[in-house]
């Protein structure tokens, strides 16, 4: 073969690897092309073995287009390995394209239980009145729930029927009253403190669960009168239900207090017309109260001659039903998010 074969030869060989390079879709495949030709065992390499039996003039000819060809091919793989890198850049660019204009994914919003809602609202409203927050166990002994508080006996609040019994003879809290005996055991008048807290009976329908909440309160100081429990419901009603909200006081009977009253709001639903959720009554029952019982008073070694005190006791569960109009106790108790999501 002479030197301008060998051109010739070179030059198609360059032609045919940048044909070749101009096909291949992977990066692999343009490696493999580009070893092919200008690898140590390459087309190009084994072309070159004349090289030794040309003239001294012609070896540098040979030289140069073996030189030209081989940059030739490396230029178009270069060229055909941006081209690749390219496309698949802008391949996933597509496949992966994020929409900046879609609405932000909204977090969780965190408002709370509706009924947590609620008790935190009363708690506020007793707060501002200059009550103190006092917490006690969910299981205690018959002295804190009943006894202390003057139930005698045989007293048919104590039935099994009402009470979730331990086989120990304790038994879960029925009320938030025990709270109160532990404060008033604990700390001297004057006291003016609310019990919120979780307490059970066994009683189940759409009014009534076997685990509820109540607020209880207790003032006790010198000269405290059934007037100042009135004056501080009927303000804790405004500030429950709205302005101008009428309370009316019907007698009643509770063993810790003498003497007891049912409390009531002028119905919020039909403004004291008379309705179904008020049974055409014009009241709705929001809270039990009265003065405390001289002889809880002696069971907690308080002097009844020298000091007073009232109390009273709600359900929060019944106050965030009225509330929030929410007509089946058991809806707070399923966590159905179709239902919490609404408060
Ligand atoms: C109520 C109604 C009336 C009450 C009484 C006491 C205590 F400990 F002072 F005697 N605590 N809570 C009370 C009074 C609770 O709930 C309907």
């Amino acid at each position: 073969m002479n030197v301008s074969e060998l051109e010739v030869r070179l030059g198609e060989l360059a032609d045919q690897a940048v044909a070749e390079l101009a096909q291949v879709a992977r990066k692999e495949d343009a490696i493999q092309v580009k070893n092919r030709y200008l690898g140590k065992k390459g087309v190009v390499q084994e072309l070159m073995q004349v090289l030794p039996s040309l003239a001294h003039e012609d070896k540098r000819i040979a030289g140069q287009a073996s030189n030209q060809c081989k940059s030739a091919i490396e230029q178009a793989y270069e060229g055909q390995l941006a081209r690749l890198e390219r496309d698949e850049l802008a391949r996933r660019m597509e496949s992966e394209r994020i929409d900046v204009t879609l609405p932000a994914r909204r977090p969780p919003v965190r408002s709370g239980h509706p009924l947590r809602q609620v008790e935190e609202e009363l708690i506020d409203i007793f707060a501002e009145m200059g009550f103190d927050v006092a917490e006690g166990p969910e299981i205690e002994s018959d002295f804190y729930n009943f006894e202390a508080l003057n139930f005698p006996p045989d007293h048919p609040a104590r039935d099994m029927q009402d009470t979730f019994m331990l086989d120990d003879g304790r038994l879960l809290r029925t009320h938030t009253s025990p709270v109160q005996i532990r404060t008033m055991l604990g700390y001297a008048p004057p006291l003016r403190v609310i019990s919120p807290g979780r307490v059970y009976r066994v009683d189940s329908d759409i009014t009534h669960s076997p685990v509820f909440h109540q607020i209880e309160g207790l003032l006790v100081d010198t000269n405290v009168t059934f007037a100042d429990l009135k004056g501080t419901l009927a303000h804790f009603a405004e500030r429950c239900f709205g302005p101008g909200t009428p309370v009316r006081f019907r007698p009643s009977f509770f063993p810790f207090t003498e003497p007891s009253a049912e409390v009531d709001i002028g119905c919020i639903f039909c403004a004291c017309k008379g309705c179904r959720v008020c049974s055409n009554t014009g009241w709705l029952e929001v809270l039990g109260s009265g003065m405390v019982d001289p002889n809880v008073f002696d069971a907690v070694g308080i002097d009844s001659k020298k000091y007073t005190g009232f109390a009273f006791g709600l359900g929060v569960e019944r106050i965030a039903m009225l509330k929030l109009g929410i007509n089946d106790i058991r809806l707070f108790f399923e966590n159905d998010l179709r239902f919490l999501r609404q408060f």
